[in-house]
């Protein structure tokens, strides 16, 4: 009975070496219907281990058939950021003042990419693109998901903690905005170029950068179950 208790335990924690949260949104909760579907985000993933951390739009169309949708994130890691604008100078801001920006565009091929840019206090900063061949950021890309990763040490977080965060559509006009934000389950904006803020009156999205169990942690487990067995 213990045993199995411990057993049980110890899958447990096996399960939680893939530390994410998935985060689902409306469908159809966008003002167009252009693109069939790439626009429409269905849900978002995040996940960390100890060194990176990952964004996936799921989409309701097929962004590799469709390929002109662009994704963003946007992040407030810290206090202080950008509580007007956006690493892209979209129609697009954080109520609580953003500091990260994750901007990607699904445009086929080799022509995938994802630019990491950051806030440092008096304008935004290209801190990596796929196209410089940044270490560690990368972007996947199925029929309907788009995937961004991303070094926690090139965008200055830590496991442990608390990030806010949404995730956008939008199309190819530099002003283009939020066409379906991940966080809100109504329209986002009634337009192309329509302003949208997340946060405030708006809803967002919430992550706990959460800790790998490490590998004496896994023997620790693994020797109190060889203790149990020995008696
Ligand atoms: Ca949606
Ligand atoms: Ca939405």
């Amino acid at each position: 009975m213990t045993r199995n208790l411990i057993a049980a335990a110890l899958v447990a924690g096996l399960a939680g070496v893939a530390n994410g949260a998935t985060y689902n949104d409306a469908i159809g909760d966008e003002f167009t219907g252009a693109g069939g579907g790439i626009l429409d985000i269905v849900s978002m993933d995040v996940t960390n281990d100890a060194s990176s951390i990952s964004f996936t739009f799921t989409l309701s169309g097929d962004i590799a058939a469709t390929n002109w949708g662009k994704y963003m994130v946007i992040i407030d890691s810290t206090a202080g950021g950008d509580t007007a604008g956006n690493g892209w100078g979209r129609p697009i801001s954080m109520a609580s003042g953003a500091d990260l920006w994750l901007g990607g565009w699904a445009d086929g091929g080799a022509g995938d990419g994802v630019e990491n840019r950051g806030w440092d206090g008096a304008a935004w900063q290209l801190n990596g693109a796929t196209y410089n061949g940044t270490p560690g950021l990368t972007v996947v890309k199925t029929t309907n998901t788009i995937t961004y990763s991303v070094l926690l040490a090139d965008v200055g977080l830590s496991v442990g903690q608390t990030i806010l965060f949404d995730g956008f559509s939008s199309g190819g006009g530099g002003g283009d905005g939020a066409i379906d934000s991940a966080a809100n389950p109504d329209f986002s904006v009634f337009g192309w170029g329509d302003a949208y803020t997340a946060g405030g009156s708006n809803p967002v999205l919430s992550y706990t950068l959460v800790p790998t169990p490490g590998a004496a942690g896994l023997v620790g487990v693994a020797g109190l179950v060889a203790m149990r067995r020995r008696r």
